[in-house]
């Protein structure tokens, strides 16, 4: 048995668990229900006590699951997970990973589909923009890489990672009720602590795009001494543990649905969002573009995602790429 159809098992036994009213479910309806024995079912119970669930077996009443461990298992995620593609192919989970972007981008280069996710409750090796760490502590935080293969021009690339952040945006309001904000072009914030980290990176040909991976970094209930100065948690704003595996649920749905409209009716659309949400929109910034600082006021995001900045000197500029800080004062990292 591969893998995959013993995470499908797992899968279809805890949606009796879940959809069952009663507190037993009997394992001869399991059983009958999913074709294989009651040793086999037997089997397959305790591999998801092996995963941390806690079953219990009553003679005569049948199988009670007592709690589910606080683990995002693709099995998990995947249950009444309404998408069509994003999330809906292979799920990969790891304990521990060095960059789930990394392994998607290998994933992605040995073929797996549009859609496949990557998922590790850690990382050693976390990665930012231009070479910086992602701090990702165990227990508490999300960190997942999604492969997908737009048939976009590489110039249109760089709105995706702004409609990620709406799409996560949106996600955690639902969820857990937050007001963040998009600090262009990857960060999500909440009263200016940073909660969230969008990283895309692609491999392209120059005109055409082979694959891009999609990762993001959230910090959901992570304990606020092990982030840096600058972060924050959702937990911590919300003085609530939120739920890991429904809002990454809510977050695939809210990718799919942005990237689908994206893909259909283009960046215009999902501009206005984009520029609702931002944090430094008529602000005003220090941005620090490769070796250039300068200041100025956020004026506009344009169609193709770049930062329109009024200079102090009063002529406009287009910011591609950078590092944007609010307030005049400069602050490099
Ligand atoms: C980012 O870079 O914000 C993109 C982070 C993307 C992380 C995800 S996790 C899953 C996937 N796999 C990866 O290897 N990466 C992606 P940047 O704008 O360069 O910001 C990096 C800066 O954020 C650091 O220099 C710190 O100042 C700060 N930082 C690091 N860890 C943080 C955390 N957990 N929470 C908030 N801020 C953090």
């Amino acid at each position: 048995m591969t893998k995959y159809q013993e995470t499908d098992i797992k899968k279809q036994i805890l949606e009796f668990f879940y959809e069952n009213k009663s507190d037993y479910v009997s394992g001869e309806e399991i059983s009958a229900s999913l074709k294989f024995s009651r040793a086999s079912l037997w089997k397959h119970i305790n591999k998801l006590r092996y995963d941390g669930y806690i079953i219990e077996a009553v003679p005569h009443l049948g199988y009670t699951l007592r709690s589910a461990p606080d683990k995002m298992y693709g099995y998990e995620i995947s249950l009444g997970l309404g998408t069509e593609t994003i999330g809906k192919q292979k799920i990969w989970y790891y304990d521990s990973l060095r960059s789930t972007n990394s392994k998607a981008y290998e994933l992605a280069e040995s073929g797996e589909a549009e859609g496949t996710l990557v998922i590790a409750e850690t990382q050693t090796a976390g990665r930012g923009r231009l070479g910086r760490k992602w701090i990702s502590p165990e227990g508490g935080g999300i960190y997942f890489s999604l492969i997908l293969r737009p048939d976009m021009e590489s110039d249109k690339i760089p709105v995706i990672t702004l409609v990620a952040a709406a799409s996560i945006q949106k996600a955690i309001k639902k969820v857990c009720g937050a007001d963040a904000g998009i600090k262009w072009p990857n960060d999500i914030l909440i009263d200016g602590k940073k909660v969230c980290g969008i990283l895309c990176e692609i491999k392209a040909q120059p005109d055409m795009v082979d694959f891009l991976i999609l990762g993001a970094g959230i910090n959901v209930n992570t304990p606020i001494e092990k982030l840096p100065a600058e972060a924050t948690s959702l937990k911590n704003e919300s003085s609530n543990s939120v739920s890991r595996i429904k809002l990454m649920r809510q977050i695939l749905t809210e990718i799919e649905k942005d990237y689908l409209k994206l893909k259909k009716e283009g960046f215009e659309p999902l501009r206005e969002e984009c520029k609702k949400l931002s944090t430094v929109l008529n602000k005003r910034i220090t941005v620090k573009e490769h070796h250039h600082v300068f200041e100025g006021i956020a004026k506009d995001i344009d169609e193709k995602g770049a930062l329109i900045v009024k200079k102090k000197d009063g002529n406009l500029k287009r910011v591609f790429s950078g590092d944007v800080s609010k307030g005049w004062v400069c602050q490099v990292r």
